[in-house]
C-alpha cells in the first residue's frame, strides 16, 4: 500500500476476487488469509493503541520505525501486529497479477541487482525457504532504486530499521498449508505465477520519488 494507515486502522478489501490466485493460491486460504488473519492484526493493533494517544497519533510506518520508542506495555503488540497490519497490506496488491517476466523499471532492477530474474528467483526462494518457522521473505528498494533481499521472522517488518520493501511473499504456514502442506518450496516456486508486475512497478515508482510508506 502506497499510503501510510491511521488509526483506527482498517482490514483494506482484497483487491481481487479471493479466487483470483487460483489454482496457485487456493481462495480458501486467501479467504482465511485475508478475512481472519490480517483482519486479527488489525483488531489486535487497534486495541493496543487505544489507549496510548500518542502512539495512536503516529502513521504506522512511524509506529514501526520508532519500535524502540513505544511504551513497553504496548511495544510487543505493535511489533507482531503492526507488522502483520503493513505486511500483508504490502502482500495482497502485489499479487492477483500474471506472473511472467517482470517489467518496467523493476525489470531492468532486477537484472541490474541480481544479474537475472532466475538468479533473483533462486535466492528469494532459498531466502524464503530458510526462514526457520514462520516469516517473510522479501526484496528490499533502497533510496537509489538498489533492489537487495532479506528474510525476516514473523511479523517483523524492515520498516522497523527504516528500510522499504518493494515486494515479498508471506512464508507463514497459514499462506500456503491448505493446499501444499509443508511443501513451502512448491508454494514459493508456484507464488512467481501471481505477482502482479505492474503493481510491483507502482511501489517501486512511489519508492523513487520517497512517497511508498509501507
Ligand atoms: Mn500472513
Amino acid at each position: 500500500m502506497l499510503a501510510d494507515p491511521v488509526y483506527p486502522f482498517v482490514l483494506p478489501p482484497l483487491p481481487y476476487a479471493a479466487s483470483g490466485n487460483e489454482p496457485h493460491v487456493d481462495a480458501q486460504t486467501m479467504e482465511l488469509h485475508h478475512d481472519r488473519h490480517h483482519a486479527a492484526y488489525v483488531a489486535n493493533l487497534n486495541a493496543a493503541v487505544k489507549d496510548h494517544a500518542q502512539v495512536a497519533a503516529m502513521p504506522l510506518s512511524a509506529m514501526l520505525a520508532k519500535m524502540g520508542e513505544l511504551p513497553d506495555a504496548i511495544r510487543t503488540a505493535v511489533r507482531n501486529n503492526g507488522g502483520g497490519h503493513a505486511n500483508h497490506s504490502m502482500f495482497w496488491p502485489v499479487m492477483g497479477g500474471s506472473g511472467g517476466e517482470p517489467t518496467g523499471e523493476v525489470g531492468a532492477a532486477i537484472a541490474r541487482d541480481f544479474t537475472s530474474f532466475a538468479q533473483m528467483k533462486d535466492g528469494f526462494g532459498k531466502a524464503g525457504l530458510g526462514q526457520f518457522g514462520s516469516g517473510w521473505v522479501m526484496v528490499l528498494v533502497d533510496e537509489g532504486g538498489k533492489l537487495s533481499l532479506m528474510a525476516r521472522p514473523n511479523q517483523d517488518s524492515p520498516l522497523m530499521d527504516g528500510k522499504r520493501v518493494l515486494f515479498g511473499n508471506d512464508v507463514w504456514e497459514h499462506a500456503y498449508y491448505l493446499k501444499y502442506q509443508n511443501r513451502r518450496a512448491d508454494y514459493l516456486a508456484a507464488w512467481w505465477n501471481v505477482v502482479n508486475w505492474p503493481a510491483v512497478n507502482e511501489r517501486y515508482q512511489a519508492a523513487m520519488g520517497k512517497r511508498l510508506a509501507i
